[in-house]
């Protein structure tokens, strides 16, 4: 075996070991894939992301199952993990920093959901802002969620503030929307934008803002354990616009789909591919994570 070859074998290991190593939390998708090049196909993520989904709107008030345009469009979630960490990435135009004053017709940001089981019960919270009750980057379990201004059949429920009793009775429960209470049981990593960003998706002109999440998986015990489908599920406090992700790759110990090949499909892999791998990474990794264009905010 040629020393070039022996060369090339050990930078696709070293390829490999980072393909499998967490996204940076700074508010920047650019580590998952997502590209600032003003196209739908710059939307799609990298090989390293193990489930996500596009939603990015446009041109019309209705979202489904509200209205509101640009400024309540959850447009992209991705899912990831490793070993020790579950993380997500968000893409919406709806702005953290939108006021949650009902009265006014303007709804917060929601939290991060998710339902182990996939059976409508959501099981835990990520705390994406804060609240005068809840922190920042927290997970809970126990969670008494706020819900949003729709039934489950997609009309509205005919109350604009999200927390009267009366539309909780009426709300559909399967969109949960932020975390009023709840038992804390740990502590994750949150980062996000506060200044919309042009040139994502489709259309270029409009504004967008991005969450980064990361969690460590411990805080889901045998939940995580299971191997049990779950669901990630992301909405505004009106839930004019709600986004959620089903992973279901199996994920058990370190998880192998579709990024780490077996040292089998190593040996074949063709010798010029090795040699486009070895000239990829020999330039200087200026762009795979540069500054973000705001600062975010970490916890
Ligand atoms: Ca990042
Ligand atoms: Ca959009
Ligand atoms: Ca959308
Ligand atoms: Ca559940």
């Amino acid at each position: 075996m040629s020393t070039t070859l022996i060369r090339a074998l050990a930078i696709v290991a070293l390829f490999n070991t980072s393909s499998a190593q967490a996204f940076i939390i700074d508010g920047n998708l650019s580590d998952w894939g997502v590209k600032n090049n003003g196209t739908a196909t710059g939307l799609a993520p990298n090989a390293g992301v193990k489930a996500h989904k596009l939603e990015d709107q446009h041109g019309s008030n209705y979202l489904n199952p509200g209205y509101g345009n640009q400024a309540y469009d959850a447009e992209a979630m991705y899912v990831a993990w490793d070993a020790n960490q579950l993380q997500i990435g968000i893409m919406t135009g709806h702005s953290p920093l939108t006021p949650n004053n009902p009265a006014r017709n303007s709804y917060g940001a929601g939290d991060i959901a998710i339902d182990f089981g996939i059976n409508g019960l959501f099981d835990y919270g990520i705390e994406l802002l804060g609240s005068a009750t809840t922190t920042r980057g927290h997970v809970y379990s126990g969670v008494n969620w706020a819900v949003g201004l729709f039934k489950s059949n997609g009309s509205w429920t005919g109350y604009y503030d999200p927390n009267l009793a009366a539309n909780r009775a009426r709300a559909d429960s399967t969109h949960p929307t932020s975390i009023l209470s709840g038992t804390d049981i740990g502590t994750g990593t949150v980062a996000y934008t506060t200044v919309g960003q042009a040139n994502y998706g489709a259309w270029p002109g409009d504004l967008h803002y991005f969450y980064e999440v990361s969690v460590p998986l411990s805080l889901f015990s045998a939940d995580w354990a299971s191997g049990s489908n779950f669901r990630v599920h992301w909405s505004q406090n009106c839930a004019n616009d709600s986004i959620w992700v089903d992973a279901t790759a199996t994920r058990l110990g370190m998880d192998t789909t579709g990024t780490v090949p077996e040292p089998g499909t190593l040996a074949l892999l063709p010798l010029g591919m090795l040699g486009l791998i070895a000239l990829r990474r020999s330039k200087p990794p200026t762009s795979r994570h540069h500054a973000p264009t705001t600062a975010p905010y970490l916890a």
